[in-house]
């Protein structure tokens, strides 16, 4: 039987306790095959809301807290409770559930349910068919959530996931020792924990599924939302998809091959000293190929480093690609010409350059060119183990 713990942060929620006990407690009843439990999370509130945690303790069986001497923020809370949900309560399934009544608890079967058809990570989404947010709340508040989305979504380029900022979820324990552990600190400041996390979990390859559910106002206690919320969230985005793209396999192979071209233009203005232009061009070439192929095994291709024994073959084999490329440069500058000819097209305006098909021919060639080195290097060089 699978224990599954519901962790619920709490601050001055003295009057939703017992109430978001009381609810959880009927829809646990339709779990018969789980054995669950709630773990409130309280960073001492001065309301008591922990006292009245006592309460229910004595009450029902499956109550837990953990107390905090400090409040810390959302991410804060969660991260201790999910530690103690895995170690002490020993959890294969965690919630991430709010204390006031917020989320309809009635989806809990149906979350447990994707999750054993193979999920990672459920959500209860809002806005997907058969979600929604409370048609009370003022517009700001609608279109900062609904754009929000809309707006990370766009971002991160992931159109699969709909609510990337639901506090409602649904985590097998296993990922969720996974994930925290890559966690930075950063990403435990109040409410970017949540996109942090789904973030980090979507880049590990786990499966995130969603399931609908109206969320519903607050009828007692405070929202902790602040203004910070909104550029927190934006500050932290930006930066996850910008570190996402740096640490991508194609924006290291263009520095590569920038860093190359620079590499040539440098070793031709030294090398054109003394000796001949044709064979200063030619080294100043290959100058730039030793500083490609290194920079491609140490850094664009780092985890596919290739053994000391191996790299004079593929130092060949790389020459041949970059030869590669450059063969298909000639062969469309060569097609170009012969089959569309070359005429101006228009002069660009400002910088005053005139632009023609050979040009466009160039760029053409170039481009397919860089194609086919990202494809051989891939392929044949480094290939995949
Ligand atoms: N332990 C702890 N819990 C917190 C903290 N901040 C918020 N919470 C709890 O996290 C949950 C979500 O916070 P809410 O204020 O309801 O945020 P929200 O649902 O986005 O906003 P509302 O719609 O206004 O309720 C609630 O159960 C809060 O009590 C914190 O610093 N520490
Ligand atoms: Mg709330």
């Amino acid at each position: 039987m699978y224990k599954v713990v519901v962790v619920i942060p709490t601050y001055n929620e003295v009057k939703n306790v017992g109430p978001v006990t009381l609810a959880l407690s009927s829809v646990f009843k339709k779990c018969p095959d789980y054995d669950m439990h709630i773990l409130f999370v309280d960073d001492n509130s001065p309301d008591g809301t922990s006292h009245q945690v006592d309460e229910l303790i004595k009450k029902y069986s499956f109550v837990h807290i953990l107390n905090n001497k400090h409040k810390g923020g959302l991410g804060h809370a969660y991260k201790k409770g999910f530690v103690v949900a895995i170690d002490k309560y020993k959890a294969d399934i965690i919630f991430e559930f709010d204390a006031d009544l917020q989320h309809d608890p009635s989806i809990i079967p149906s979350m447990l349910l994707r999750l054993k058809n193979g999920a990672d990570l459920v959500l209860g989404a809002r806005y997907i068919k058969g979600g929604g947010i409370p048609t009370a709340w003022p517009f700001y508040r609608k279109f900062l959530s609904v754009m929000g989305n809309h707006f990370i979504r766009v971002v991160m380029g992931n159109f699969k996931v709909h609510d990337w900022t639901t506090g409602y979820r649904a985590i097998k324990a296993s990922v969720v020792q996974d994930i925290l552990h890559i966690m930075n600190n950063a990403a435990f400041q109040g409410y970017t924990w949540q996109i942090g996390f789904l973030v980090k979990t979507i880049q590990k390859g786990y499966t995130v599924a969603e399931v609908p559910f109206h969320f519903r106002d607050r009828t007692s206690g405070h929202s902790k939302l602040g203004p910070e919320y909104i550029f927190n969230t934006m500050r932290y985005i930006m930066k996850a998809r910008i570190n996402e793209i740096v640490n991508s396999r194609i924006f290291k192979f263009l520095v590569t091959g920038g860093t190359g071209t620079i590499v040539q233009v440098i070793a031709l203005y030294f090398y054109r000293f003394g000796i001949d232009y044709q064979i200063a061009n030619f080294l100043s070439i290959e100058t730039a190929i030793v500083s490609n192929f290194t920079l491609s095994n140490l850094w664009t291709f780092a985890d596919r480093k290739l053994k000391p024994a191996q790299i004079p073959g593929k130092f060949v084999q790389f020459n041949l690609a970059s030869g590669g490329s450059i063969l298909i440069q000639l062969a469309i500058a060569f097609a170009g010409e012969r089959f569309i000819g070359l005429h101006a097209l228009f002069t660009l305006p400002v910088v005053a350059v005139h632009v023609d098909t050979g040009m466009i021919f160039s760029i053409v060639g170039i481009l397919i060119g860089m194609f086919w080195n990202f494809f051989a290097y891939s392929r044949f060089v480094w290939k995949k183990k």
